[in-house]
């Protein structure tokens, strides 16, 4: 029987903050999970290296569903982000071990090839109107297919979803950036932006926005309500979902679409978004939403709904997270489309990954496994460095959802 020999915790900073687990057996096949929560990277590290690794070592690689359930159940501490995060690099590590050692591309272990390519969306940003009408151009040159526009809002001074350059959440700052917040400027000023982008480029695209957990539940159906014109693929996060309920009235008065789960980890934190049809994609995601074990559980409970995927893929989830979204993007029947920001030159010369963008779709590649190389050489020019997402707070200055 082949058995867990080794289990390295990498932190490193190639472009931004990654964690990453290596698993290698006996027979001296390796294995690769992403274990980055941006912000709290140190905490996952030190849950994996103090708690996980000494009950990995000697267990049978092959039994993915047994190490999931004893982590997840022998943890008697149940879900949250920390616990998730550090059982879905344990389980993607495995998948990952059981392809190569399969000699199969992960995809052909969860019922092969449901499609050709994985539909992405990208992220266009401006700092006012004008400049994210160019960066859509851009986006549209590059051959996307589905586009994410975000502007920043009028005297709230910077806004999520905008780019600094190359720099993508978070800001270069040892403490957290605080932003301002005002939630009446945004409501006047988001839908003139995304009704700009359809007059100036019409409807031969998907056009999505996020929301990012700014609204309640009323601003969000009014906002809906507002853009339903624009025919948005979906509005993401319209409002903060610990308060799963809290959907049902932006449905009452909405038809845009609705799409929630990048911050939740678990099939209970989407149970009744998805059995009583309060959302129409599901974003959970490998990495912090239990591997890939977990996540084919979600997709499956949210294809008896109508519920489709569209997995969460900024680029604080590692190459790792994103190959094993993409591999079971073209596995399952229900996906919808993929989040895409690609990672920065540095964050690649240590992440070698077999996954190539063309034509608006990634591609898994055949490699055996997750098709995704760890460089711990290259990575040690990157010492980890602590960072923080920013914090929003209102005109008045009281903390708003970030
Ligand atoms: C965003 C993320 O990609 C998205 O939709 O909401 O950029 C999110 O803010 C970051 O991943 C947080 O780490
Ligand atoms: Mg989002």
């Amino acid at each position: 029987m082949s058995k867990i020999e080794r289990a390295e915790v990498f932190v490193a900073s190639p472009g931004r903050n990654f964690v990453t687990l290596r698993l290698t057996t006996s027979d001296g096949v390796t294995g690769l999970g992403d274990a980055t929560l941006n912000g709290r990277e140190l905490a996952v590290a030190s849950y994996l290296r103090d708690h996980v690794v000494p009950l990995l070592v000697d267990r049978d690689p092959a039994n993915i569903e047994d190490i999931w359930q004893y982590l997840y159940r022998g943890a008697y501490w149940r879900r949250g982000p920390v616990t998730m995060t550090a059982v879905a690099a344990v389980d993607t590590a495995l998948w990952d071990i059981k392809g190569k050692v399969a000699g199969l591309p992960v995809y052909q272990l969860l019922g092969g090839r449901s499609r050709d390519g994985v539909l992405v969306y990208s992220h266009a940003s401006g700092t006012d109107t004008a400049s994210l009408l160019d960066d859509v151009a851009r986006f549209r040159d590059l051959g996307y297919k589905a586009i994410r526009a975000q502007a920043a809002v009028p005297d709230a001074g910077a806004s999520y979803g905008v780019r600094k350059g190359t720099v993508y959440e978070p800001a270069a700052h040892s403490l957290p950036d605080e932003q301002p917040w005002s939630t009446e400027a945004y409501l006047d000023f988001a839908p003139t932006y995304l009704e700009a982008v359809r007059d100036r480029f019409g409807f031969g695209f998907h056009l999505l926005h996020d929301v990012h957990h700014r609204l309640t539940p009323i601003e969000a159906a009014r906002f809906g309500k507002r853009v339903e014109d624009c025919r948005l693929f979906w509005m993401e996060d319209p409002t903060p979902a610990e308060n799963q309920e809290a959907f049902r009235l932006i449905r009452q008065h909405t038809t845009t679409p609705v799409a929630v789960g990048e911050t939740l980890s678990s099939i209970w934190d989407v149970q009744h978004l998805i059995t009583e049809q309060l959302i129409d994609y599901v974003r959970t995601t490998v990495v912090h939403a239990g591997g890939i074990t977990h996540l084919r559980r979600i997709f499956d409970l949210a294809a008896l709904y109508q519920v489709r995927t569209g997995s969460h893929g900024a680029t604080d989830l590692s190459p790792v997270t994103l190959a094993a979204a993409v591999h079971v993007d073209t596995a399952v029947p229900n996906f919808g489309i993929q989040e895409y920001m690609p990672h920065v030159a540095e964050t690649m010369e240590v992440f070698r990954s077999e996954v190539r963008f063309e034509d608006g779709m990634l591609h898994a590649g055949d490699e055996p496994g997750l098709g995704v190389e760890y460089d711990e050489k290259a990575a040690e020019r990157f010492p980890y460095e602590p960072r923080y997402l920013p914090v929003a707070r209102r005109l008045d200055g009281s903390v708003h959802d970030w």
